[in-house]
């Protein structure tokens, strides 16, 4: 019976109920039945269950005293695509972005559709692998609202991130993802503003996702496409990012 409470929980933190799943842990933790069952098989479960709730924490906030006087690009710094030219140029204006595969209703949304939407403001440590972090504002919508806009289809799991920069000599687009947890983290948020103004084109306007509790180059930038999928496999390389199939880098990527 306990297995199959545990199993719901689950299900519920993968659906963002990731209150629920730090509740419910707590609430068993003190139930001497189930500590009990600590010692036994169960083990294993427990611990993904902790994982999970664990992952609903916050990233550190920081406060405007603590900003990097200058955030730093890196990676793709100034996409050199016609067609990307063409929108700097444009200042935007025709941007969108589509939410695509298993969604209910896909969507298509301009930045003022982005704009009038709920938004959230916080400043966080960027940590790249190279060895260097910075602390930046960002503002933007949460993914969360925007996947509730569209709807997730049964089955959906990942959420896939298209940009519109190709890199290196294979010239492949670059592209990341991450699960609904993370997904539905409330600090994971399309960002359109770093420190006040428009996202600047080394930091990836005019939209760039923020997922606070991952490295650098989970943080995606010059999105256009967010695509909900049932699996990574037969996506790109299929270890669900551009830098994680050309290198050994995790696909999670915690901090
Ligand atoms: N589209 C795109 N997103 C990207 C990258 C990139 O090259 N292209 N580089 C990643 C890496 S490794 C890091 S550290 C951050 C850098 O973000 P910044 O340019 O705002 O500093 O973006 C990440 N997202
Ligand atoms: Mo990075």
């Amino acid at each position: 019976m306990m297995g199959i409470t545990r199993r719901k929980l689950l299900s519920s933190a993968a659906l963002g109920g990731g209150a629920t799943v730090l509740g419910g842990c707590d609430m068993l933790n003190d139930s001497p039945a189930f500590r009990d069952i600590l010692t036994s098989a169960e083990d294993a479960n427990f611990l993904v269950h902790r994982a999970l709730g664990d992952r609903a924490e916050l990233a550190p906030e920081y406060s405007e005293a603590d900003l990097s006087p200058y955030f730093r690009g890196n990676g793709t710094q100034d996409p050199d695509t016609s067609d990307y030219i063409a929108a700097v140029e444009n200042e935007f204006a025709d941007w969108t972005v589509s939410i695509t595969g298993m969604v209910l209703s896909p969507l298509q949304l301009s930045l003022a559709d982005i704009r009038a939407m709920p938004q959230r403001t916080q400043i966080t440590r960027h940590d790249c692998v190279e060895g260097w972090s910075a602390i930046g504002k960002w503002t933007g919508v949460p993914l969360k609202l925007i996947l509730e806009r569209a709807g997730l289809a049964d089955g959906a799991k990942y959420v896939v991130f298209w940009c519109a920069d190709h890199l290196g000599r294979s010239q492949s687009r670059y592209y990341e993802s991450i699960d609904l947890i993370d997904a539905y983290h409330p600090q994971t948020i399309l960002a359109h503003m770093l420190n006040d103004e428009a996202l600047p084109v080394r930091n990836g306007a005019p939209l760039r996702l923020r997922v606070e509790r991952q490295l650098g180059y989970k943080q995606a930038k010059y999105i256009q496409e967010i695509e909900l999928v049932s699996s990574l496999n037969g996506i790109e390389g299929g270890k669900g990012g551009y830098w994680e199939d050309k290198t050994d880098y995790a696909w999670y990527a915690g901090i």
